[in-house]
């Protein structure tokens, strides 16, 4: 059985992500979406069980989609699950430099190759930044 992992903060959860998901399902046996935090993101808007309960009821219909929200790391998960792959986006150049480490980093610390699925251009300009007092960024 083939499992990917796919993290991330989901803070919230929206449509770019939603289509790595049901694209990662079609292409994977199960795919276990994971809320995690990201230090690099300080201020929270949801918590972890309300990102987990948004994934929950937008994947519904997907029948291979597991959603699980915790604090630990990506490769611990992943060998926890026994994931083969690790999912990721990409929505343009600017992602890659970023994404590109993490990938080297978690292959080294544990063998786990990262999958990337590029966005639709429909979706490549959603992201979700936390403002400096608390607000968000939609751009
Ligand atoms: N279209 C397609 N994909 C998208 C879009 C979009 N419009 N927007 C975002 N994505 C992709 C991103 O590229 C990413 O692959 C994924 O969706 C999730 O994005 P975010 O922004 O919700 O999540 P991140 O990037 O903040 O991920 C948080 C992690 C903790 C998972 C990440 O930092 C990580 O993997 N860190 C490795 C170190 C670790 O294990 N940290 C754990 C916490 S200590």
């Amino acid at each position: 059985m083939r499992v990917a992992l796919f993290p991330g903060s989901f803070d919230p959860f929206h449509n770019g992500h939603m289509e790595v998901v049901e694209r990662g399902s079609r292409l994977f046996d199960k795919v276990v979406v994971a809320a995690m935090r990201n230090p690099q993101k300080a201020s929270a808007l949801f918590n972890l069980l309300e990102r987990q309960e948004l994934i929950e009821a937008s994947v519904s219909h997907l029948d291979n989609v597991e959603i699980v929200a915790l604090s630990t790391l990506v490769v611990n998960l992943a060998e926890e699950i026994g994931a083969n792959v690790i999912i990721r986006g990409l929505r343009a150049v600017s992602d890659f430099e970023n994404e590109l480490q993490m990938a080297q980093m978690n292959r080294q610390l544990s063998g786990i190759d990262t999958i990337f699925i590029p966005t639709s251009s429909e979706y490549s300009f959603f992201s979700v930044a936390t403002a400096p007092r608390g607000g968000i960024l939609w751009g």
